[in-house]
């Protein structure tokens, strides 16, 4: 953050600058008709919904006289007009992400896109100049619901392209480099979508608590003070496939009876033994996957989070340790792989108190609270100062057809970007 007073953007009046509510919600709406199905939204990175939806947010800003483009990385970058010369600081970034889990919700991401393309257009309507440049994006394939590389265009961007695989699949062994080409990316120039640390004065990311919260306290506005530190691991069994009937229990080598115990393991870790704060498989793989034959093998995924790294690392050893001792036991052979870890942030904060500041102004009942979720944010907060800015999700759920906000929480949120953007 610059230490100079921030220079108050230059506009007709910008505390009285408002966004316009009818406007964004409509705008949610259309966006969750693209990979709808029953009441859910399924837009998984880099599937042809994903690129669909993210096409479509690039035509909103078009017409609303912004310019759009997609980086090497696959993200979504929207722009004022202008080449920005009077510049005098580096750009404020806002935005979240577009991609969605499976069957999941209309917000958990879409939200804090469409938000930051709310408050693009209300600058650039309102021809307020700033000495800085606000740029709006929508990160790839943060989910990794079907590239199994979460966090993908924060991570390329923050620059992270070491902690990346070179040839990323899908978890059916398709490639990515074709269906990133189709969302308008390029994998042999990622290089190109990487910004330096330094190169922007802030990342800003509006979102739904995805918890209950907010909704408890009976508060509008969540300043985001800690992003939790998360692992994923991936587990390969193989034993022995065989008929059902006709198989001897002694001597069977079943993997699906391994990933039982496994996944029995990793409760008790979150629960009984407190490892961690939450550990979860929620997806496993069955192979022939048919009822009357013993599995042939089984893929299953590990999420494990918490604020402490120590605990992280110490609930990760611990994992690996049960994996090995049940796979001995029934004689099975076993491979784990830690695919993802996204370290625990704090968000900054001269940030924070920016959102703070503006959240009372506006006259919003406010409270700080840590992240549960993971966010692209935590991965900027490599090369750049972030913020996080939550609304109440309704009984606190995400990640679901039925993840829902108020309205005017809605509203509420994109206002208080608008106004901490006009502040940093
Ligand atoms: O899983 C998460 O925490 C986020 O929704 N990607
Ligand atoms: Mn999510
Ligand atoms: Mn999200």
């Amino acid at each position: 953050m610059p230490d100079s007073p921030a220079v108050a953007a230059k506009s007709p009046s910008s505390t009285s600058l408002r966004i316009d509510g009818t406007r964004l919600l409509d705008r949610l709406d259309r966006l969750a008709e693209i990979g709808g199905e029953d009441g859910g939204v399924t837009r998984m990175g880099f599937s042809d919904a994903d690129v669909e939806g993210r096409a479509h947010v690039a035509r909103q800003a078009v017409e609303a006289g912004l310019t759009a483009s997609v980086d090497a990385g696959g993200n979504l970058l929207i722009r004022r007009p202008g080449d920005h010369r009077h510049s005098t600081r580096p750009p404020v970034l806002i935005g979240s992400h577009l991609d969605t889990v499976a069957n999941g919700g209309r917000l958990d991401g879409a939200y804090g896109v469409i938000a930051a393309l709310e408050v693009l257009q209300t600058l650039h309507e309102a021809g307020v100049e700033s000495d800085h440049e606000t740029i709006a994006v929508g990160f790839a394939n943060e989910e990794g619901a079907l590239f199994p590389q979460p966090f993908w265009g924060s991570m390329v961007l923050a620059g992270r392209l070491d902690a990346l695989p070179s040839e990323p699949e899908d978890y059916a062994g398709r490639p990515l480099r074709d269906a990133l080409a189709r969302a308008g990316g390029d994998l042999s120039q990622l290089k190109t979508a990487t910004w330096s640390p330094g190169s922007l004065t802030a990342y800003l990311e509006l979102h739904v608590e995805q918890g209950p919260v907010l909704e408890r306290l009976g508060r509008t506005i969540g300043v985001v003070e800690s992003i939790t530190g998360r692992i994923h691991m991936s587990v390969q069994l193989h034993g022995r496939a065989g008929h059902a009937g006709t198989t001897p229990m002694d001597g069977r080598q079943d993997p699906l009876v391994v990933a039982a115990g496994l996944i029995q393991a990793v409760q008790t870790m979150a629960t009984r033994e407190n490892l961690c704060r939450v550990a979860t498989v929620g997806r496993v793989e069955v192979l022939p996957n048919s009822p009357n034959t013993i599995p042939d093998s089984v893929r299953l995924d590990i999420d494990l989070r918490d604020s402490d790294p120590t605990r992280l690392d110490v609930a990760e050893h611990t994992v690996r340790q049960t994996l090995a001792d049940l796979a001995r036991a029934g004689n099975v052979r076993a491979t784990i792989e830690s695919t993802v870890r996204s370290a625990p942030v704090h968000t900054d904060p001269k940030v924070r108190d920016t959102i703070a500041a503006s959240a009372a102004e506006l006259g919003f009942a406010q409270e700080t609270l840590p992240s549960g979720a993971g966010h692209d944010a935590q991965v900027v907060a490599d090369i750049a100062p972030v913020g996080m800015i939550f609304v109440p999700s309704i009984d606190g759920v995400s990640h679901v057809p039925v993840e829902r906000t108020a309205p005017d929480d809605l509203v509420a949120g994109a206002e208080v970007l608008l106004r901490t953007v006009l502040k940093l």
